[in-house]
């Protein structure tokens, strides 16, 4: 039985919810098959989410593992294309962590590729009129050091891994940021879990940046 692992985040820097956690609840509760999905919502610590990651892999031994968080101040669903090994935190964490300048894996390799079809997700979730894109920063927080260890993963099953942005919800934003209806959220997520499912050869278009 193939089994998919999706994780979001707890609320973090102030706010009262994140959209990322509250997505994926919502995602596990409609879920009908026929994979196995496991969900969890982590914490928004850089140690507390790389040991919960790990124990979750350890335990269910997934295929393929999709993380979200959130990006507050994207205009739509990002896909995120590449990790980096790197912990530079503007913010302390939710258990008081500030890493500065540290590797999330000491002697590892500089980053990891999403090894999840970035493009046809992102192709799939805007052809269902959800604003995507791929994202090449993940940035250098708690969401990038998930995205890396899931990468980083020496797992003998997993042979997709990666991770998802999402924008404020619209029913919880802060006044004048961007955001997208949780549905929507819901629904790429959804739309995320089955192409990373279902296309073995990535979509091959440009979707670079210049900038
Ligand atoms: N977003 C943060 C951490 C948790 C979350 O939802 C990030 O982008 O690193």
């Amino acid at each position: 039985m193939t089994t998919v692992l999706l994780t979001g985040f707890e609320p973090f820097a102030g706010d009262a919810t994140n959209p990322s956690g509250d997505a994926v609840r919502r995602v596990a509760r409609e879920w009908d098959g026929p994979e196995n999905l496991v969900t969890a919502v982590l914490p928004v610590e850089f140690d507390g989410a790389r040991r919960n990651l790990l124990q979750l892999i350890a335990a269910h031994e997934p295929d393929v593992v999709v993380a979200t968080g959130l990006a507050g101040g994207r205009t739509g669903v990002t896909i995120e294309r590449v990790a980096i090994n790197l912990m530079d935190a503007r913010i302390p964490d939710n258990a008081g962590d500030q890493p500065v300048d540290v590797p999330s894996s000491p002697g590892g390799p500089a980053a990891h590729f999403a090894t999840l079809p970035v493009k046809a997700i992102t192709a799939a979730i805007t052809g269902a009129g959800i604003p995507a894109t791929v994202s090449h920063s993940a940035g250098t927080f708690v969401c990038n050091h998930v995205m890396f260890t899931a990468l980083d993963v020496d797992g003998s099953r997993l042979r997709r891994a990666g991770f998802v942005h999402v924008p404020y919800a619209t029913e919880d934003a802060p006044a004048g940021q961007p955001s997208l209806p949780l549905a929507d959220i819901m629904s790429a997520l959804r739309i995320a879990l089955r192409t990373a499912l279902d296309t073995e050869v990535d979509a091959s278009y440009a979707a670079g940046t210049i900038a």
